[in-house]
C-alpha cells in the first residue's frame, strides 16, 4: 500500500518539481542577421550595434556580411530559413529583387524584419517592420543648409555628387530630397554626378575625374556618405585645393572621421544618419516572439551638424 501512496503522491506533484529548472529555462531567441557588408564606418558601427545588443538582450544571432552583393544576402537568408531561425533581419543592399526569398521565408512562417534600408515592393507583407532613417530628409536637410548658406550669393553654383550604391534606398532617396530643395532657386547646378559605392576609396577615385574634368568650375561637393566625402577631400588637396574652403563638402552618416575632417576645417557640414539601430531592432525581435503588435514603419531621430558645432559635439558621439 505505502508504495503505490508513493506513487500517487509522485505523480500528483507538479512536473516541475520532478525536473531540472534548467529544463524549464526559456529557449534563447535565434535571430538571423543578413548584413550589406562592411564598405564604410558607418556599417561597421552598425554591425557593432546589432552584435553587442543581441549580446546584450539574450538572443542568439546568427550574422553574415554579403560584401554588398545581393545574392550574397539572399544566400544568407535562405540559410536561416533552412536553419528555422525564429526571425530573420536585414539591411537590403539595394531597393528591388527580393519578392522571391521573402516569400520562402513568409511560407516558412519566419517574420523578417528590415533594418537601415528599405525595399521597393508592392507586397508590404512581406516583412514585420522598417527600422531605419528617412533618407529623403536627410537629403532635404543637406540642400537647406546649402541653400542658406549660399542665400547671399547669386551664383552660378556649381555642384558634383557622389552617389551611393546605385540602387539602394539611401542613394535614391538623398538624391531625391536634395534635389526637391536646390530646385527652387537655378542658380545651383549639379555640373556631374556619380557613384562611389560608399567606399572611401571610390569617391577618392570618381572625384579626381570631376577635378579633372571640372576643375576650379566645382563649387560645391555632395557627398552621400562621410567616407565617400573623406575619399573625396585627398583628392581634393591632392590636386592642390583646399576643401572646406575653396569647394564647399556637404556629406551624411555623421562619424567620427566626418567630425575629425570638420575640426580640421575640410568638411562643412555633415548630416546624422544614426547606424546604432541594435536596441530597437532586439526589442522589435522580442515583441515579435511576445505575439505583440509592432509599427510597419519606425524612423529613427536625427540631427545636423555644421562644422562649427563638431569640436563640442565630438567628445558625444558613439560611433
Ligand atoms: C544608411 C546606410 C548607408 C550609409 C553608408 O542608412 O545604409 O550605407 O549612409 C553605408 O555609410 O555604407
Amino acid at each position: 500500500m505505502k508504495r503505490r501512496t508513493v506513487l500517487v503522491a509522485m505523480a500528483a506533484a507538479p512536473l516541475g518539481a520532478m525536473l531540472p529548472l534548467s529544463a524549464f529555462a526559456q529557449k534563447p531567441i535565434v535571430l538571423g542577421f543578413a548584413q550589406v557588408g562592411a564598405e564604410s564606418e558607418w556599417r561597421t558601427a552598425n554591425t557593432e550595434s546589432i552584435k553587442s545588443s543581441a549580446k546584450e538582450a539574450g538572443i542568439d544571432l546568427k550574422f553574415s556580411d554579403a560584401q554588398q552583393k545581393q545574392e550574397n544576402q539572399i544566400k544568407a537568408i535562405r540559410s536561416y530559413i533552412a536553419q528555422k531561425v525564429d526571425v530573420i533581419a536585414f539591411s537590403p543592399v539595394v531597393e528591388t529583387g527580393w519578392e522571391t526569398v521573402l516569400v520562402e521565408a513568409k511560407n516558412a512562417k519566419i517574420p523578417v524584419v528590415l533594418t537601415d534600408r528599405a525595399i521597393s515592393s508592392k507586397d508590404d507583407s512581406l516583412y514585420v517592420t522598417f527600422i531605419g532613417s528617412d533618407f529623403t530628409e536627410e537629403g532635404r536637410k543637406a540642400g537647406r543648409w546649402l541653400v542658406e548658406k549660399e542665400k547671399g550669393n547669386p551664383g552660378p553654383i556649381n555642384i558634383v555628387e557622389l552617389q551611393g550604391t546605385v540602387g539602394s534606398a539611401p542613394a535614391i532617396d538623398r538624391k531625391k530630397g536634395f534635389e526637391e530643395i536646390i530646385k527652387s532657386d537655378p542658380k545651383f547646378k549639379i555640373i556631374r554626378s556619380q557613384t562611389g559605392d560608399f567606399t572611401r576609396a571610390k569617391g577618392k577615385e570618381v572625384m579626381e575625374a570631376f577635378l579633372k574634368a571640372e576643375g576650379k568650375k566645382i563649387n560645391v561637393l555632395y557627398a552621400h556618405n562621410d567616407d565617400m566625402a573623406i575619399g573625396a577631400i585627398q583628392a581634393i588637396e591632392e590636386a592642390g585645393m583646399k576643401p572646406g574652403k575653396d569647394i564647399i563638402i556637404i556629406s551624411v552618416d555623421g562619424v567620427k572621421g566626418a567630425f575629425e575632417a570638420m575640426m580640421a576645417g575640410k568638411l562643412n557640414v555633415s548630416v546624422e544618419c544614426s547606424p546604432l539601430l541594435g536596441p530597437q531592432l532586439m526589442s522589435v525581435v522580442k515583441d515579435i516572439k511576445a505575439g505583440k503588435s509592432v509599427p510597419k514603419r519606425i524612423v529613427t531621430q536625427e540631427s545636423i551638424f555644421p562644422m562649427e558645432v563638431a569640436a563640442k559635439e565630438f567628445p558625444n558621439r558613439k560611433y
